[in-house]
């Protein structure tokens, strides 16, 4: 492909921070250590979650990389990153979350398919680039399109990585086309991740942002997009981040039967504090994320410190100096909100924090009944152990 080019093995990858906890090496899929997340709102690339399918894709000449739009559209386009940089620039604050976020915890219930991940899959950056609605209009699909005249439904974003699951062919995602042309919906082509140029871990040149869907459908290092009558047809959309009921197992699945997940439910992680914990006296501060997919905002955090008998509500926070209001135009409505409570602790406790999003969304109180075989969407509360004593014992 011109300018840019997918190896098929692992001998350029880029530098990554040493503090990140490698889950798997290749492909390159890294976490950082927890505490990192709440250190700041928005999430430094370096401690950014890196989560790939395959060799980190190479550009040779920027000059000549450009993607193709093609399909049920009129006029198919190629576009260089120059025509790109000419639509008005955006800056959107999103929170991109693997839907594997939690699946070690899950696996630990039963057995699941996937790379292990923490809590920390996840991360909130400032996304600059154009709007995919603007894109689109360059094609001749005019905004809040949901059908085009020849039948397009949807649009498929595909990159230029050599993934296994599709036997060596690019990673490929798509979206509902009324979405792609909606400008409120936020879709970008990002070429900027807080405010430099997107590293080649997260998808330079050019990538797709999917505000509130699940992290798979953010395509990185973007080839081409078309407009199809259907949904991408792809193993990510049709035979992986599917979301199955607990009695669905290897042998008995059906994958036609499920949609592929895109927007993720409420979710809420405890950040200060490690799974089990050693303080050393009776007052602790108890902070951590919350998030909801599809836009909607985190309307309360509730906090116990005695495994869920009673509750306590922890502030919610974004930028300094502006409260969070959820469902304000003040607040950024696709990034997660910080929370925070001090409280004093008996000797031995279990701490809880759990979500509540703005359509009144609550999390499951126990992983069993949301396991599935893919090991997705763990956003049962999340609970860590506490013991008062001295730590160097
Ligand atoms: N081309 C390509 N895009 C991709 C992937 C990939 O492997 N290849 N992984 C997807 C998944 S599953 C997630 S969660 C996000 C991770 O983005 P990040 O590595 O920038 O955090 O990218 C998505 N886009
Ligand atoms: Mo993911």
């Amino acid at each position: 492909m011109p300018g840019i080019r997918g190896p098929s093995d692992y001998s350029q990858e880029p530098p990554r921070h040493p503090c990140l906890q490698i889950n798997a090496k290749e492909p390159f899929n890294a976490e950082p250590p927890r505490p990192v997340l709440i250190s700041s709102y928005v999430t430094p690339v370096d401690f950014f979650y890196k989560r790939n399918h395959g060799p980190i894709p190479i550009v040779d000449d920027i000059e000549k990389y450009c993607i193709s739009i093609t399909g049920l559209i009129g006029n198919p386009k190629k576009l260089f990153m120059n025509d790109i940089l000419k639509l008005a620039k955006y800056n959107i604050t999103a929170t991109l979350q693997c839907a594997g976020n939690r699946r070690t915890a899950m696996s630990k219930i039963r057995k699941v398919k996937g790379v292990g991940w923490g809590a920390a899959a996840i991360g909130n950056a400032v996304w600059g680039g154009a709007k995919l609605a603007d894109v689109l209009e360059l094609v001749g699909v005019p905004k809040l399109t949901g059908t085009t005249p020849s039948g397009g439904k949807h649009v498929e974003f595909v990159s230029i990585d050599k993934c296994k699951e599709e036997n060596g062919g690019p990673y490929k995602a798509s979206i509902p086309l009324s979405q792609a042309t909606n400008p409120e919906a936020d879709v970008l082509l990002a070429y900027e991740m807080n405010g430099e140029p997107i590293n080649r871990d997260h998808g330079y040149p050019l990538r797709v942002v999917v505000p509130g869907f699940i992290g798979a459908r953010s395509v990185k290092w973007l080839e081409s997009i078309n407009i199809i009558p259907e949904e991408c047809q792809g193993f990510f959309m049709q035979k992986d981040y599917k979301m199955f009921p607990p009695s669905v197992n290897w042998d008995n699945i059906n994958w036609s039967t499920r949609r592929p997940q895109m927007d993720f439910p409420v979710q809420c992680v405890i950040c200060s504090l490690e799974d089990v914990n050693v303080v050393k006296h009776g007052e602790i501060t108890i902070k951590g994320y919350a998030v909801s997919g599809g836009g909607r905002g985190i309307e309360r955090v509730d906090v116990s410190i005695d495994g869920g008998k009673t509750w306590m509500e922890a502030s919610r926070y974004q930028k300094t100096g502006i409260p969070y209001i959820s469902d304000d135009t003040s607040s950024d409505k696709w990034a997660w909100v910080l929370f925070e409570v001090t409280t004093d602790i008996p000797s031995i406790s279990e701490i809880v924090a759990k979500a509540v999003d703005t359509a009144a969304n609550v999390q499951p109180e126990n992983v069993e009944v949301i396991w599935n075989l893919r090991g997705i969407l763990n956003t049962s509360w999340h609970r860590v152990h506490v013991r008062v004593g001295h730590s160097n014992l």
